[in-house]
């Protein structure tokens, strides 16, 4: 194995590189190991047998290329994947630290949307209130990718109470950061650069017409960001693509195809970490297996009747576990049967 290039903090191996390589969203997490004589780039979208590639060659060149997958490939890269090339084939698929996925339109399958990031930002708009089955179901999906969910509320301008939306959605997503923004405005958006600095990769999440091109061209300050970037001034870094946009604050955005509402996927930790107000109280359950319904000693029941916790809270958190049930169901028959044979997962001890 050649060890070159690797991240910062992962080996000796500084240079034009991985300099370059930083730029597309490199981080001390990613580890770049490839055989001797490969180059190494990231991948901003894959289209049937190809994929567009964004590498440099070891003087830290940097070039922009339709590579072809190597028939021996057993992972099919995907936008945000650091790949190994050579003679413009992809050869290698490097591990990935993060991945967001959603349900096959088969309903069996996994697909994976995009790898290796950081960020998924909930884009969700409060000109017209808050959707907040829809924000819970992003948040899901966002906890399940391994990366950071964040919440950009969107057209705070036109929002009747952009402030009681605001704590409206702390509740629905205990513990993820949220923000308000504006792209009329331009409220939160300076907070937005900061979060995207160099060595940040994100994608947003949000239904069509939820605001996404209006933040971004909020973000870059142009109409345009699809031009060439070139942010070296020496005619460096001078190409992003309609998929991978190096945002001038440093960070890396993904492009990613739409998400319909029932492309949303649902997975038991992405449900636990968005529920995580529902699993506190949980713990004082009497049984371990509680279903918080009707269930003798259940916690979570007293805490609706008090008011302690909103009733439609409880309400959602039963319908994405019926959500939950079904699309495992789907994906796998016998999983499905062990599962009702161990009895419910054990509501997991809080993180905070
Ligand atoms: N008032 C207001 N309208 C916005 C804002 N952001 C987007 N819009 C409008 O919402 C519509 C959809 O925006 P767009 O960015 O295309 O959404 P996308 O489908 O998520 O990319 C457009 O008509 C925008 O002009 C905002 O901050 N304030
Ligand atoms: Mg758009
Ligand atoms: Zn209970």
């Amino acid at each position: 194995m050649n060890e070159q290039p690797r991240a910062e903090g992962t080996g000796p191996d500084e240079g034009p590189a991985v300099d370059v390589l930083r730029t597309l969203g490199l981080t001390s997490d990613d580890i770049l190991e490839v055989d001797e004589g490969l180059d190494v780039g990231r991948v901003s979208i894959v289209h049937g047998a190809t994929g567009e590639v964004i590498w440099c060659d070891a003087a830290g060149q940097e070039f922009i290329s339709t590579c072809h997958l190597s028939p021996s490939l057993d992972v099919r890269p995907v936008a945000g994947d650091w790949v190994g090339l050579r003679d413009d084939q992809i050869v290698t698929v490097l591990p990935r630290r993060s991945a967001l996925r959603r349900p096959d339109p088969n309903g069996r399958d996994i697909q994976v949307l995009a790898a290796n990031l950081d960020l998924v930002l909930l884009v969700v708009p409060i000109d017209r209130g808050l959707n907040v089955r829809m924000l819970e179901r992003f948040a899901i999906m966002a906890w399940e990718s391994g990366a950071r969910p964040f919440v950009v509320l969107t057209k705070s301008d036109e929002a009747s109470d952009a402030g009681a939306l605001l704590e409206e959605t702390k509740l629905a997503v205990p513990g993820v950061d949220v923000l308000t923004t504006s792209s009329q405005s331009g409220e939160g958006i300076e907070h937005l650069r900061d979060l995207l600095h160099e060595g940040v990769t994100a994608v947003m999440l949000g239904a069509s017409g939820a605001g996404k091109t209006s933040l971004l061209n909020a973000l870059e300050g142009s109409e345009e960001v699809t031009r060439t970037l070139n942010r070296s001034g020496e005619g460096r870094h001078a190409t992003t693509t309609r998929k991978l946009y190096r945002l001038h604050s440093g960070g890396v955005l993904l492009d990613i195809p739409g998400i319909r509402l029932l492309d949303l996927m649902v997975g038991q930790e992405g449900v636990d970490e968005t529920f995580s107000d529902i699993g506190e109280i949980a713990l004082g359950c009497r049984f371990r297996d509680c279903s918080h319904n009707g269930d003798l000693g259940c916690a979570v029941e007293a805490a609706v009747a008090s008011g302690e916790l909103a009733a439609r809270r409880l309400e959602n958190w039963r319908l994405i576990q019926a959500e939950l049930a079904h699309q495992e169901h789907r994906r796998s028959p016998e999983e499905m049967m062990k599962q009702r044979k161990r009895g419910r997962p054990a509501p997991k001890d809080p993180k905070r």
